[in-house]
């Protein structure tokens, strides 16, 4: 009886296991690296699908101006300082799945030449 009891724990510590391995292909997450690029006006974020979890994004100045980046929603929000051209900054962000996320430049006046846009993370 003592020797069956053992084998059910073993039984369920695996499966505890496996299914902690396996929770963050469930919930469509993984952990990326992304390629923001800043022009004058507009951000290409490579590869083009943002995913849920914790993501490594490098934002490259490749514009003329000066730009920033900030991406999130009204309760969190990350940012990279005043980028002059050719510099770079790298973040760390969270994006969770079903979340409509904003991505802009903050420096005046750049948002509506086109560099404000949202991505829905899926
Ligand atoms: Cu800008």
């Amino acid at each position: 009886m003592v020797r069956r009891r053992w084998y059910v724990l073993a039984i369920l510590a695996t499966a505890v296991i496996a299914i902690a391995a396996l929770a963050p292909v469930a919930f469509g997450t993984s952990n990326a690296k992304y390629t923001v690029t800043a022009t004058d006006f507009k951000f290409t974020i490579l590869p083009l699908q943002l995913k849920a979890g914790i993501q490594t994004l490098t934002v490259i100045n490749r514009g003329e101006a000066t730009h920033d980046f900030k991406i999130g929603t009204k309760v969190k929000s990350w940012k990279t300082r005043i980028l002059n051209p050719g510099q770079r900054q790298t973040i760390t962000v969270t994006l969770r799945k079903g979340v409509r996320y904003t991505y802009l430049c903050t420096v005046p006046g750049h948002a509506l030449l086109g560099m404000k846009k949202t991505v829905l993370i899926r």
